[in-house]
């Protein structure tokens, strides 16, 4: 289904996992800084909204989305969150620089969160144009940080969920 279409920064908050004793850490991109930013206060206002404490949630910058997986990969050696979540922006432009970026960002963190155990969540925009960016970044789109923030609380669930299956996880 096409993003347009599939809105999820409108989402029912009563089936979001507490986050209270949850700890996350995010990783920002500094490129497009504009609209990585307003990912990133969409994505921190949504962690505190649902609970987390401001003392355990971990924010590092990095230079360019390409570095989004080694800096996601120090923060988590650092600071041993519950997951880790990943902010870049990286618009089309007249070459295919976006592709390898964008290819090297998403394998990079699936294979960590294979690796690990741990979520580390894909939340890079990957716009024609900056004004698609724009939409998505609490525009009419909403905010793909807030989705970020919530996928990231959702996965932490699963990972501290007991093993009984008893505690509730949201769905
Ligand atoms: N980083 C981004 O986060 N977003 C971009 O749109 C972006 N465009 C780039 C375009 C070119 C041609 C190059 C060479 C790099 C770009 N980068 C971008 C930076 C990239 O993520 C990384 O920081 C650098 O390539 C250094 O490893």
């Amino acid at each position: 289904m096409a993003s347009a279409l599939k809105n999820l920064s409108e989402y029912d908050e009563s089936t979001i996992p507490a986050a209270d004793d949850m700890t996350f850490g995010i990783v920002v991109a500094e490129w497009n800084a504009r609209i990585t930013h307003a990912l990133y206060e969409g994505c921190y206002d949504a962690l505190i909204k649902h609970g987390a404490k401001a003392e355990n949630i971990h924010t590092i910058q990095v230079p360019g989305s390409f570095e989004l997986p080694a800096g996601a990969r120090m923060l988590a050696g650092r600071e041993n969150p519950d997951a880790v979540i990943c902010l870049g922006c990286v618009i089309k432009g007249e070459t295919s620089h976006n592709e390898y970026i964008n290819h090297a960002v998403a394998t990079g963190l699936v294979n960590m969160s294979i690796a690990s155990g741990r979520a580390f969540i894909f939340g890079v925009l990957t716009p024609d144009n900056e004004q698609q960016a724009i939409d998505r970044a609490g525009g009419k789109h909403g905010n793909k940080g807030i989705e970020a923030a919530i996928t990231a609380i959702r996965m932490a669930a699963l990972k501290k969920a007991p093993k009984d299956g008893k505690r509730k996880i949201g769905f």
